[in-house]
């Protein structure tokens, strides 16, 4: 029997390279995001080598997000992974220059969006006594970085409350997973920077982490034996030592 995985963020970087990485296993998908342009192009893409349903919902809205899930057909409504992704950094500011729209923007989808999702899944989980959930944190949520303030701050509520997952499902046997990349060169500075060339920049001058990196990884997670769990990884491309030093040619 294939398992089915639900992920959110599935629209771009580690969200769909995991998606891909996953399909190549036969894994069933429920792709998750925004824009349904996107989710349309990966299902047709997938569906050639697993089943694939696709969700279009903000994870900010937290109706929104538990009707997505409620909605889906019987086929797809048993969720045995859930991929807690979709996630992006908004501006990079010092603290008294930030932007109240960019700080809701990180806590409500970063931090309140993992919980609805979560939410909505986890007591399928808790009734059938199985399931594993793979929180995408950050090296942000480990260490804070000049300017990375709330970003950091969010990160570091996903690696509190994923710790918190871990210790509160153990009796039902669900594993809880933290996966924590350093720079992975997807959308994420495009979205951070808001179209700003400065975004150009950031992963220029070194080779840094690939979405298929992450999704390697997280595909190694989830295909361990029942007994094992990854609890937490600490990834950073071999350029990069921890959140300041950074072995740049420029
Ligand atoms: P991308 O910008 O490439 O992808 C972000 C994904 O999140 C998109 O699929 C987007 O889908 C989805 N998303 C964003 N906001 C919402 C929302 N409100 N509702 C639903 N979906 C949303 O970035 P990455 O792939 O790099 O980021 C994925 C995760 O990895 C994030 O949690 C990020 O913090 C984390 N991370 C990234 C690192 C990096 O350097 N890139 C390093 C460490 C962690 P759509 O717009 O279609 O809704
Ligand atoms: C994303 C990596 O360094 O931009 O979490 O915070 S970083």
């Amino acid at each position: 029997m294939k398992k089915t995985a639900l992920i959110t963020g599935a629209t771009s970087g580690i969200g769909r390279a995991t998606a891909h990485e996953f399909a190549k296993h036969g894994i069933h998908l429920i792709l998750c995001g925004r824009r349904q342009e996107r989710l349309d192009t990966i299902q047709k893409a997938l569906s050639k080598q697993t089943e694939v349903y696709t969700l279009n919902f903000d994870v900010r809205d937290k109706k929104a997000t538990s009707n997505a899930i409620a909605s889906l057909p019987d086929s797809f409504k048993t969720i045995d992974i859930l991929i807690n992704n979709a996630g992006n950094a908004y501006g990079k500011d010092p603290i008294h220059t930030g932007n109240l729209e960019d700080w809701d923007a990180m806590i409500d989808i970063n931090v309140k969006g993992l919980l609805y999702v979560s939410k909505a899944i986890i007591p399928q989980m808790t009734e059938r006594k199985s399931g594993h959930i793979i929180n995408i944190g950050s090296s942000a949520g480990r260490e804070v970085y000049p300017k990375g303030n709330v970003y950091c701050g969010s990160k570091h509520a996903v690696l509190a409350i994923t710790e918190g997952m871990r210790l509160d499902l153990n009796p039902f046997g669900i594993k809880v997973t933290a996966i924590n990349p350093g720079l992975v060169e997807t959308e994420f500075s495009q979205v951070r920077f808001k179209g700003d060339p400065i975004a150009d920049n950031v992963y220029k001058g070194y080779k840094a982490l690939q979405a298929e990196d992450i999704a390697e990884v997280i595909q190694f997670a989830i295909s361990r034996p029942a007994h094992v769990n990854i609890a937490d990884v600490l990834m950073f491309c071999t350029a990069q030592a921890n959140n300041t030093i950074l072995n740049k040619d420029l």
